[in-house]
């Protein structure tokens, strides 16, 4: 069970009344799973074990719904119950060891009612205010970027990024007619791709890729549709596609992944860097996370990333953020006892890619505690990559992480059929 601190009880009015009795504090708890009693049932049992109930909050998700319930609950049904309760330790400890065997996710959590609260999107249309974008990239503000003296590269990517910000939730994806250089510049990114991917991406990316060109129109000689790529991804794994205007902040960009949408730039890279290039760019989701996306495994990692982030304190989103850029961008795992890439950002790079399968990089085992704290640079190729035992272990670390080391005081879930997230307790 994961620790927090406890619960400072002076702060809490309910809690202040009650406060005397010796070894006893109060704990915030949440318990999460399958469920095989009804949460009255679980409530009832602890305080069968003198644990004090002070107050509690259940929901049930049945396929995709979910509605605040107490009764009637039968086995399979997904149930998230907040319990605050008063309690010594030992005695907490063993009337929870009661329940723990019925396979509930239990942790203990600080309290609702303290701590700063992060704002976050609650349903899918509020991806529409998640568009703060980070301007380190951004060729009009940055010397270092490779169409920062192109002026009328720049006037032409602006164009596009305003197209992407005017884009709202629901809206189809305008399309983008591509001129003839950005075309010449899709055409040598995917062609020096194609042949480098062969050797070095990961069995699941090539499958995606396949996908994509013999259904949904990747080829070298055109820059596929925003609004029809999203459209077959939807089909595939449930994830969609929206246009945003440059590099979007980790926060933001983790939070639509809950709701199962992937943030896309539309413009193309400035043609004097078709291998690599600072900043993201169509040819780098569409060619380098979209095949992915259409795995069902990794979409569903994705969305648990993604829910995984929302309100998390900054610290927090910092080491998802990192974890995830050692892993889905810049990610190398062994198959079939050779290396392969998965990360986006090596299958999006075919100058990178090669540098990181070569062995002037570091190459270290995937560890995803000393991954989340790692420090990056992200102008130029990385100097450090780090490898995992095969891609599924890459995922399960991530999942391991995120479990046992990001600190919140609510359980998510998210509503399938209504867009939304919806928290236990409720905020
Ligand atoms: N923004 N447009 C865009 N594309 C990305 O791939 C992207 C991003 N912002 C952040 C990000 N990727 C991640 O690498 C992490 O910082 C979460
Ligand atoms: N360096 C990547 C590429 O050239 O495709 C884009 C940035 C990824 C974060
Ligand atoms: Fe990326």
């Amino acid at each position: 069970m994961r620790r927090r601190s406890l619960i400072d009880d002076a702060r809490d009015p309910i809690i202040k009344n009650e406060a005397n009795s010796s070894n006893k504090s109060v704990h915030d708890i949440l318990i999460s799973g399958s469920s095989v009693t009804s949460p009255a049932t679980l409530v009832d049992s602890l305080k069968a074990d003198n644990v004090d109930v002070l107050l509690w909050e259940s929901r049930q998700a049945k396929k995709g719904f979910l509605s605040v319930s107490d009764e009637n609950v039968s086995p399979q049904h997904s149930v998230d119950l907040y319990i605050r309760c008063r309690s010594d330790r030992d005695n907490l400890e063993s009337a929870l060891s009661k329940i723990r065997f019925k396979n509930y996710d239990i942790e203990e959590i600080s309290s609702p009612a303290s701590g700063k609260k992060v704002w976050f999107p609650r349903h899918i249309s509020d991806l529409d205010k998640c568009q703060s974008l980070q301007f380190n990239f951004d060729p009009n503000k940055d010397a270092s970027h490779p169409g920062y003296s192109d002026e009328s590269y720049r006037r032409r990517r602006t164009e596009i990024c305003k197209l992407a910000l005017a884009y709202r939730h629901g809206q189809k994806i305008e399309e983008v007619k591509y001129t003839e250089s950005e075309l010449k510049t899709w055409k040598t990114v995917y062609t020096s791709l194609k042949k480098d991917q062969e050797k070095f991406a990961c069995a699941k990316f090539l499958k995606g890729m396949e996908l994509l060109q013999n259904q949904c129109g990747y080829s070298q000689s055109e820059i596929p549709q925003m609004q029809k790529v999203s459209e077959f991804l939807f089909e595939q794994t449930g994830f969609q596609l929206r246009p945003i205007g440059g590099l979007l902040s980790a926060r933001d960009f983790l939070a639509s992944l809950a709701f199962k949408v992937f943030q896309c730039t539309q413009y193309v890279r400035h043609e004097s860097s078709p291998l690599h290039t600072p900043e993201p760019d169509c040819c780098h989701e569409l060619i380098g996370h979209v095949p992915m996306l259409c795995d069902p495994d990794f979409a569903k990692f994705s969305q648990e990333v993604g829910l995984a982030s929302l309100g998390a304190s900054d610290d927090d989103i910092e080491k998802l953020s990192t974890l995830y850029w050692f892993t889905v961008e810049f990610g190398l795992c062994k198959e079939n006892g050779n290396l392969k890439a998965y990360g986006a950002g090596l299958l999006s790079a075919s100058g990178e890619l090669k540098h990181a399968m070569s062995d002037i990089p570091e190459h270290l085992p995937l560890v995803a505690e000393q991954v989340a704290v790692q420090t990056y640079q992200d102008s130029d190729y990385q100097p450090v990559y780090f490898v995992a035992e095969n891609f599924e272990n890459a995922l399960l670390q991530f999942r391991k992480f995120y479990k046992e080391h990001i600190q919140r005081s609510f359980h998510v879930r998210y509503d399938e059929h209504g867009q939304r997230v919806v928290t236990t307790p409720e905020l």
